[in-house]
């Protein structure tokens, strides 16, 4: 087999990236190591930046986005005694979208079985080789079990934190990471519960953040700050709304309740690793860096990683130039650190650790950002997406 790019992993990033080169004529294909159903029902990000918004309606995955999906313009923050609406047309001319990681899977899956590159679930075995070389290739085990060599132009590394692509860049480069574990965890759960706020709201609370969030007029999406070391056996759905009902409580308003339909503990961690490039094998989204959900950017930044390797990948097997290749890497670095740093400040400034004085910089830093305009405008800009340098 031989392609002009080999792209490793089905998630977000790899499936784009596949679109965006097929829209530009450039040969790929995908192989993915589980199976269509497994990477359609992966629940995970929620939120959508404009330009993830704008960049998959322009490569024409937009209809059921435009239709289905909900545009918010803010975000509560709450802290006790206080909710507070920033509204972000007003801060910064932007709006976000709520519309599950799951479901621009589905769509992308189905523009790609309609017609688009080749796309391989159930494959194994993957090892990216000779990737110094002007003509690295990729190794695989196909779903019927026979070995497989796909020749290719370039690799692209999309196979997400866990993947094998990093390691072959780590190894054969002289970068470096970067990597912090946060001493708490997430508890999400999906309900079959009307939401009952018509923005999400960010929740510090004495006992821990919570967050709500939704995917439908008619299905929620909840958070709680808990231990890492918790085991989700350990919350019942009466211990899970209770803790949910004390950290959202305001005066004259409930959370709406109904059937808990998912529900697991998930790390916080951010992770960067550099550089994105070894040779003819570039990294995109989480397989080059991971950022705690607190600013709903991992996909975004998948997003944006992608459509700048679109374009580095276009000039590099089309014009035969190499300058935008070159720059992939530092230029997406750029963002991934902003991103890196929001998701930060957004995690240190909403969860608890139990410390009274960290507590007390947490409100002052809440109720600057809820009284201060400009510090308001910050936490937008970034929250809603900076444009995509290229
Ligand atoms: P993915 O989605 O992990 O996809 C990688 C794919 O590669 C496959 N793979 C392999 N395939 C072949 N061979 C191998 N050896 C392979 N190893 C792995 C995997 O099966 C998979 O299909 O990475 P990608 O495409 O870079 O996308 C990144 C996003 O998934 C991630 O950043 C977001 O989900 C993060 N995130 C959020 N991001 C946002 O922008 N907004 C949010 O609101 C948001 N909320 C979240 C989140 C992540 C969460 N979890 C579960 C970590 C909420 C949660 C709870
Ligand atoms: C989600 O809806 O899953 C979600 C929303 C906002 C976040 C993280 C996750 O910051």
């Amino acid at each position: 087999m031989r392609t002009q790019v080999g792209i490793i992993g089905a998630g977000p990033a790899g499936l784009l990236l596949s679109r965006l080169l097929a829209l530009r004529g450039i040969d790929n294909v995908v192989l993915e190591n589980r199976s269509r159903e497994y990477v359609e029902a992966r629940i995970r990000a929620g939120i959508l930046e404009q330009h993830t918004v704008d960049t998959l309606t322009d490569a024409g995955l937009g209809d059921r986005l435009h239709r289905e999906g909900l545009e918010h313009s803010g975000i509560y923050l709450q802290y006790p005694g206080a909710r507070h609406k920033l509204e972000f047309p007003e801060l910064c001319g932007r709006t976000v979208w709520v519309y599950g990681q799951t479901e621009v899977t589905k769509d992308l899956i189905a523009a790609q079985l309609d017609g688009g590159p080749p796309l391989l679930f159930d494959v194994a075995d993957v090892s990216p080789e000779d990737v110094d070389s002007d003509s690295p290739r990729i190794r695989f085990t196909d779903a019927d079990g026979t070995p497989q060599v796909l020749e290719c132009d370039v690799i692209a590394g999309t196979d997400g934190f866990h993947g094998v692509s990093r390691p072959v860049v780590t190894a054969g480069t002289p970068g470096r990471t970067w990597e912090r574990t946060y001493p708490y965890a997430w508890l999400g759960i999906l309900a079959d519960a009307a939401p009952a706020t018509d923005e999400l709201i960010y929740a510090w609370h004495p006992e821990g953040f919570a967050l709500y969030s939704m995917r439908s007029p008619k299905v929620s999406r909840l958070y709680l700050q808990v231990d890492p070391s918790e085991k989700i056996e350990d919350w019942s759905d009466d211990r899970i709304w209770d803790n949910l009902s004390r950290r959202f409580a305001l005066e004259g308003w409930d959370v709406s309740t109904g059937p808990i339909t998912e529900r697991s503990i998930l790390p916080m961690r951010s992770f960067v690793s550099a550089p994105m490039r070894r040779g003819r094998l570039f990294l995109a989204g989480d397989a080059a860096h991971i950022v705690p959900p607190t600013g709903a950017k991992g996909l975004n930044l998948a997003v944006a990683d992608v459509t700048l390797l679109a374009t580095a990948l276009a000039r590099l097997l089309q014009e035969k130039q190499t300058d935008l290749a070159d720059a992939y890497s530092d230029t997406a670095l750029r963002r991934v650190w902003r991103c890196t740093h929001f998701s930060w400040w957004m995690t240190s400034m909403l969860h608890t650790s139990g410390d009274e004085f960290d507590a007390k910089l947490q409100l002052a830093q809440l109720e600057r950002v809820c009284s201060s305009e400009t510090a308001a405008r910050e936490l937008a800009e970034n929250y809603t997406g900076l444009p995509i340098e290229h």
